[in-house]
């Protein structure tokens, strides 16, 4: 598949695995994970025709590795971005000391006022290398990019995990443990 192809499948996986399964009447279970069988076939039913092949290939492809099968290859579900309520079972692990955010100035002084919050999904999402926040801020525009003194609110008691595809994740990121890079 040419990456055009890619990425219009990827998105259309993104919008059912994270955000709107009831779309295309699927429902996620425990976790997340959905079967193989049973996203092909709602997809299919609602006129997005697609492999298990073509499925593989994403999966593999996929720049961000935003989905991954379970050890058996019968299920998959997105590793992280929900705006669904999904419990995702990840075990809290210590982060690195720094980690970092990336947005745009429209945000920046909320974001200094009331620390990161989940918004619409179900965790703020930083990232471990300044590189990757800044591909995620320049989604939406000039990067902003903040350091999270990540070492500093896990002393406080904040938890954090670790997606499958090395997204950190917690609950909410007070202001004092944000600083602007300049
Ligand atoms: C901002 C993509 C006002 C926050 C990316 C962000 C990532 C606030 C936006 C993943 C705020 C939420 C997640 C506050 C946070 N006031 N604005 N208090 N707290 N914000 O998309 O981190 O391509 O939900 O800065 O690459 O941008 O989908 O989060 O700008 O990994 O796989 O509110 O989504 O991955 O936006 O991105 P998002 P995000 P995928």
């Amino acid at each position: 598949m040419n990456e055009k192809e890619l990425i219009r499948i990827s998105k259309r996986l993104a919008l059912h695995l994270r955000h709107d399964p009831a779309a295309i009447g699927l429902t996620l279970g425990p976790g997340g994970w959905v079967t193989v069988d049973a996203l092909l076939r709602a997809l299919r039913a609602h006129g997005f025709t697609l492999t298990r092949d073509q499925l593989d290939e994403v999966v593999e492809t996929n720049s961000k590795r935003r989905y991954a099968f379970d050890e058996t290859g019968t299920m998959i579900r997105a590793s992280q971005g929900h705006s669904v309520d999904v419990d995702l079972g990840l075990a809290d692990a210590t982060p690195p000391g720094v980690l970092y955010h990336g947005t745009v100035a429209k945000f920046l002084d909320a974001i200094l006022r009331d620390g990161l919050r989940p918004m619409n999904r179900h965790a703020v999402h930083l990232s471990a290398t300044l590189d990757t926040a800044r591909t995620v801020a320049a989604r939406r525009g000039k990067p902003v990019i903040l350091r999270v003194d990540a070492a500093a609110m896990a002393a406080a008691g904040h938890t954090f995990q670790v997606s499958a595809n090395g997204v950190w994740l917690t609950a909410a990121v007070p202001p004092e443990h944000l600083h602007r890079l300049a």
